[in-house]
Order: C-alpha cells, then structure tokens, then sequence
C-alpha cells in the first residue's frame, strides 16, 4: 500500500513539473537578466531601477533576478557578460545592445541554450531577439529632433550631431531617419549637417568632440546630441564658454535642469526624452511574459502590466515582420516643466 501511495505521488509530482514547464516557465523556478549598455551612465540605472522594481512586485525573488552594467559601451564587454549569463542558465535575458550585429553569435548560443531574448532601447538584429522594448517610434524621435534643429537654427545654417558610439543601433536608427526627413523634405533644405562625431556615451569624449566641432566650424549654429551623455556634456561646454551655438537633443531633465531656458546664459533652450524607469519596467515585464509563455514575441501578441498604456501590444517594426512594443510618444522638456521632471528622473 505504501509502496503504491509512493509511486502515485512520484507521479504527481512528474506531472506537476511537466505542466509547470509548458508552455513557459514556472515563476518561481524563472530567472531575468537585464543587461544595460554600460556602467556609469545614469540613464542605464534609471532603467535598472525600473526593471528592479517590476522584478519585486511580481514576487520574483531577489536570487533570481540580476543586472548587469558593461564595464564599458562596447560589444566585447556585453559579449563577456551574456556568456557567463549563458553559464548561470537564466530563463530571460533583456539587453540594449551596442550593436546591432557583432551580438549575432553569443545571442544564438543563448538562445541555443533556452534563454529567450528580449531587447531595450537599442535593438538587436530582429532574427536574434524576441521582441524590442523601444523607448518612442524611431521616426517620431527623428522628426522631433529635426524640427527643433530647424526652430532652433531659425530655418537654415550649420549643425552637427554628438552622437553615442558609432555602432550604437538607437542612435544610428535616429540619425538615418533624421537624414531621410531632411532629405525628403525641401523645408529642411537650408540646414547642413557638417558632421556626425562620436562621444562614445563618455563624459571626457563627449567633452572633447563638442570642443573640436566648436573649433572646426566657426559657423556652427546647432548641436543635436540624442544621447543623454552627449548632450548634459556638450551643454557644459557651450554654457562654460558662452557660446551662441545652441543644443537640442535627449537629455535626462536631472542633468540638463542647470542648462534649459530660453535666455543666452543657457545653452539648452528644450531637448526631449521618455522616462527611462519605465523602459526598464516595461522590459521586465515584457521578459516575464515571454518566460511564462504569455506572449511569444509574434506581432498582435498583447500582455497587460501596471504601467500607464497597459494592456500593451507587439506590434511590426517598419518594413519587417519583426516585433516591438513601443513605450510611448517622446516628451518635451523646457524652462516650463524642467524643474518638476528634474525631480522623477
Ligand atoms: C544614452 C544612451 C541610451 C539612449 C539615451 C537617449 O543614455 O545612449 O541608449 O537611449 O542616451
């Protein structure tokens, strides 16, 4: 009789583990992974504070999930990262990639290895992730920027970009739209891009570059940094020195209050951006609906979460058949609600 009660329960127990398996992961058996761009930039613990934050209010226990900070915006050093993550065995890896292709093979060894991929703010190449977290629409940013290079410049004259790295899938994603909205369009005709430079997402290059363009081009009259570390240095420069070449861009409002107005004392007359806590959360919860087989990743998969535009749906990404799953619209920040923001994030 003890014998049977022993192999019937034993029984119980193998069918409980197979269904706790399928089609996702158990919750509490599933492990996250958040892997930022690189230590150090304040807009990556921005997004690691939000998807920390998601992690607890799901119950997700504080051994099970883990984020890391590259040592430095470059592939080699998330390379490094993702494998000894491949070697842990977590259930779900979020990254924002620094590139969109040399990721290509430790991905698919991850993927090869049951890790399911999700990406944030920089994507991947669509075929080696699930899904993308993606911050605002790539043309909607672009057409931003555009229009406040152009109002800002008064309709004509130089401007150069600061850019992040050079390999950096989001900001290259702008700058070809920002390229393809003046290009078409014979209002943006009297703008010149003099010049993309690359500050690396450092504060010193950033520095360095945004003082080499002010030396190189004497008629510069804007600069355009969709990069959080490019432009709050960039703006340092251009206040320290008073100089009228103006800034625009996306900036964290925490960094760039001191530097947005409307007078010549501030470099900054407005700049954009989205609150980078809720990209993060918006990737963990985007990870636990992939872990636990609630979305697949496919376009018109939909998930509901605590956050403002919830239930969220996975929609295609431009000319592809690829998913994303777009936060929101980018936000405006000037001398009128600069001070409150500067406060959040
Ligand atoms: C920097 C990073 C990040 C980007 C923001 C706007 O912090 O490059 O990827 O989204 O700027």
């Amino acid at each position: 009789m003890k014998k049977l009660l022993c192999i019937a329960l034993s029984i119980l127990m193998i069918i409980g583990m197979l269904s706790a398996c399928a089609p996702g992961i158990d919750k509490s058996q599933a492990s996250y992974a958040l892997v930022t761009k690189s230590a150090g930039n304040p807009y990556n613990e921005k997004e690691a504070e939000g998807f920390e934050k998601v992690m607890k209010a799901m119950g997700v226990p504080a051994g099970n999930y883990i984020i890391k900070h590259p040592e430095a915006a470059t592939v080699d050093a998330q390379i490094n990262v993702i494998n000894s993550l491949i070697s842990q065995g977590v259930s779900c890896i979020a990254i924002a990639a620094n590139d969109a292709n040399a990721l290509s093979s430790v991905l698919k060894e991850a993927k090869a290895a049951g890790i399911k991929i999700v990406t944030l703010d920089s994507d991947v190449a669509v075929e080696d992730r699930l899904t993308f977290c993606n911050q605002a629409g790539v043309t909607q940013v672009a057409q931003a920027l555009v229009d406040a290079v152009y109002d800002i410049a008064g309709g004509e004259g130089e401007y150069a970009i600061l850019s992040a790295t050079s390999q950096a899938t989001n900001q290259n994603a702008w700058i070809d739209a920002m390229k393809a909205i003046t290009a078409s369009d014979s209002k943006y005709s009297k703008l010149t891009l003099v010049e993309v430079a690359y500050g690396d997402d450092e504060n010193q290059k950033s520095t360095d570059q945004t003082q080499a363009l002010l030396a190189k081009y004497p008629n510069l009259k804007v600069i355009c940094a969709p990069t959080t570390v490019g432009i709050a240095a960039a703006a340092k420069v251009l206040q320290d020195k008073g100089s009228s070449v103006k800034l625009t861009g996306l900036g964290l409002p925490s960094e760039m209050a001191e530097f947005i107005g409307d007078d010549a004392a501030h470099s900054c007359p407005y700049m954009f951006l989205w609150n980078p806590i809720d990209l993060g959360s918006l990737a963990a919860y985007a990870s636990i609906a992939l872990a636990e087989g609630k979305i697949t990743g496919k376009v018109g998969d939909t998930f509901t979460c605590d956050m403002e535009n919830s239930p969220y749906t996975l929609t295609a990404v431009e000319g592809t058949t690829a998913s994303e799953i777009i936060l929101g619209a980018p936000f405006r920040f000037d001398s009128s609600n600069i001070a409150e923001w500067a406060k959040v994030y």
